[in-house]
């Protein structure tokens, strides 16, 4: 593989895990994606707040939030009712290649950062199986990536994650805080082709069941 970088006990930085053919190759597959369950705006529980963050989701479960519901991962997309799309299978091989889980990933949560959003400080604790590692893998606009230790007050480290770069949280960092500060605008041409005002797409595969 590249280079992998430790940059918190358990979670690993690995920058231009896919290269350019392999973002595109990507980006194609998620346009199927997206033409099957289009990106909808999350609100917080209780508040009702609006997320600055569109998502949708691939895969058996989605993650998916709102005013009444609350967190929680679901079978359907919120909008449309339709079961999520299948999650592409390059998506597949990526969770093989780098949780080495011997299961398959359940949620595909895919995440829109257009150039003012962003996601506060926060821990990833709605599935019931935190024995695997979480995969995230970036697209477009290099976004500045906070993270800290399972203690909100624990110091935390920034690093910036530009388009083809992956990070696997597993270990003692699988329930460490963690957040996008800001989106650098304009950092990446990627995206250009299908998403008008650029911006960065994360997405983030996850078992959430106990096998
Ligand atoms: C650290 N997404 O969807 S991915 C999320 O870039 C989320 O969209 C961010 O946080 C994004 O929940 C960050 C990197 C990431 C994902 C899961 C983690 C970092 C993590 C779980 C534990 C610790
Ligand atoms: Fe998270």
């Amino acid at each position: 593989m590249t280079n992998q970088i430790e940059i918190a006990p358990g979670c690993r930085y690995v920058p231009g895990f896919f290269d350019r053919a392999a973002q595109e190759a990507l980006i194609g597959a998620l346009r199927d994606v997206v033409a099957a369950a289009p990106f909808y705006t999350p609100c917080m529980p209780r508040t009702g707040k609006p997320f600055s963050v569109a998502m949708t989701n691939c895969g058996p479960l989605g993650w998916v939030a709102d005013k009444d519901g609350g967190y929680r991962y679901q079978a359907t997309h919120p909008e449309t009712g339709e079961p999520w799309p299948p999650i592409p299978e390059m998506l597949l091989e990526a969770w093989e290649r780098l949780a080495a889980y011997p299961h398959p990933p359940e949620a595909c949560l895919v995440n829109y950062y257009r150039p003012n959003a962003k996601m506060g400080l926060h821990r990833d604790e709605d599935e019931a199986d935190f024995d695997a590692s979480v995969v995230s893998l970036s697209l477009g606009d290099t976004a500045v990536f906070r993270v800290g230790g399972t203690a909100r007050k624990a110091p935390t480290r920034s690093i910036r994650l530009a388009s083809g770069d992956a990070v696997v949280l597993g270990g003692e960092s699988r329930l460490a805080y963690h957040g996008i500060d800001r989106i650098l605008a304009g950092s990446s041409t990627s995206l250009a082709g299908w998403l008008p005002d650029g911006g960065r797409i994360n997405l983030t595969l996850r078992r959430v069941t106990r096998p």
